[in-house]
């Protein structure tokens, strides 16, 4: 039984991670962020310690409260520490690039040295969630072995990350490890992520919800994976002889077109294309109604064309490889989004 220390544990991950390691028999410590309104419905039904077996403890906290951190490393004296705790959209850190930076990247160190200061440095496994978007412009696949061009503040400070967690292993011999995990999804992935935002709202629009979806970039590509399968790969890290760092990705990329596409027949809607640029739309083929519109807000200052993965060394080191198929992982979001609206699209009728 591992005493596992989760940052970012209200978050897509960090709830598939908490999952896991309750079913190993783990014992499992979160931090949660004081919120004016609840910010726990990814975790609260699912780990309630009702039946007296699983291990799940809430405590207050904030990656910027360095004091609150030693406090409770002190007091739980973890064997593993994930830090999943970020600011994680990309877009967004142009918009709260300093915010980005402080939560993103410096409170990496701030856990490092709460670590050191707690005493644990010598017996603890720290897992550090690194990023694809660490790779930004260069080409792809992308490697252990690829040099970083990150193109947004969130990319920038999550390098800042990397490096400070392989510098705390160089230094002080802490076993850190970086997990450079490409995009993963799931039906909990936030709502504003391509993804979900895809699958929901198709299935909006299916369900007489809404009426059109405003897109970005269609046709950046990125290398989609499912959330469960990457929190699998993270323990495996941490229960390697030793501490490193790996890529975790399927190898397969697609463009945001080809991902609207595929979750769109999914809802027996199949979408033409017309139009260029900006002006470009979706239109359902069969009945002519415009799905789809582009609106430049959402468009970044600079974008990263095309992520895709070569994770040939965590298969070959740790035994991973991904279970989950691109189009399985996309089925399993549409029919969640679609069960989910069709219930709203029913109660809605009876009011
Ligand atoms: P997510 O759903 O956005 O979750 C982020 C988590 O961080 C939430 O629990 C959030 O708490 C918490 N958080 C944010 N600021 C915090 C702060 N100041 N103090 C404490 N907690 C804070 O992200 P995710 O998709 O699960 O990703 C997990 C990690 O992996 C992130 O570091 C992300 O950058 C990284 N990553 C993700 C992907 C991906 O494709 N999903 C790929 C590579 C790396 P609230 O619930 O209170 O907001
Ligand atoms: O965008 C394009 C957008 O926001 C993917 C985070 O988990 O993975 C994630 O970052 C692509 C981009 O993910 C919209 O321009 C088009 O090219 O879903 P996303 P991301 O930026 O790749 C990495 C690995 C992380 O580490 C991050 O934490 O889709 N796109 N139209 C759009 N993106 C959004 N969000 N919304 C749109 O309307």
């Amino acid at each position: 039984m591992k005493r596992c220390f989760i940052t970012g544990v209200t978050g897509q991950d960090g709830s598939y991670l908490a999952e896991l390691l309750l079913d190993r028999g783990d014992e499992v410590h979160g931090i949660i962020r004081r919120s004016s309104s609840f910010n726990t419905w990814r975790i609260h039904e699912r780990f309630q310690n009702q039946d007296g077996q699983k291990k799940f403890y809430l405590h207050y906290g904030d990656l910027s409260d360095g004091m609150n951190l030693v406090r409770l490393l002190r007091e739980i004296q973890p064997d593993y520490i994930f830090n999943l705790a970020a600011q994680s959209h990309v877009r967004i850190s142009f918009d709260i690039p300093e915010y980005t930076g402080e939560v993103t990247g410096l409170s990496t160190l701030r856990l490092l040295e709460a670590i050191r200061q707690a005493g644990l440095a010598d017996r603890v496994r720290f897992y550090q969630a690194s990023s694809s978007e660490m790779f930004g412009s260069a080409p792809p696949p992308q490697s252990e072995e690829t040099p970083f061009a990150p193109r947004s503040p969130y990319a920038c400070a999550k390098a800042f990350s990397y490096y400070i967690t392989k510098n705390y292993r160089e230094s002080y011999g802490m076993f850190a490890t970086n997990g450079v995990l490409f995009n993963h999804e799931s039906p909990r992935r936030g709502e504003n992520f391509v993804t979900r935002k895809i699958t929901l709202n198709l299935a909006r629009i299916k369900y007489g919800l809404s009426d059109t979806l405003a897109l970005g970039n269609l046709d950046a590509r990125r290398d989609w994976g499912f959330a469960r399968d990457y929190m699998e790969a993270a323990v495996l890290m941490l229960e390697h002889d030793y501490p490193d760092d790996f890529v975790i990705a399927t190898g397969e990329s697609h463009s945001v077109r080809e991902l609207a596409e595929q979750a769109a027949r999914l809802l027996d809607m199949s979408i033409e294309w017309n139009g260029e640029g900006r002006n470009e739309v979706g239109r359902d083929a069969k009945t002519g109604k415009v799905l789809i519109v582009i609106d430049p807000k959402y468009f970044r200052p600079a974008e990263v064309d095309h992520l895709e993965g070569d994770a040939t060394k965590a298969k070959a080191t740790l035994g991973w490889s991904p279970k989950t198929s691109f189009q399985d992982l996309i089925r399993m979001m549409v029919e969640h989004d679609a069960r989910e609206c069709s219930r709203e699209a029913y109660t809605k009728r009876l009011q």
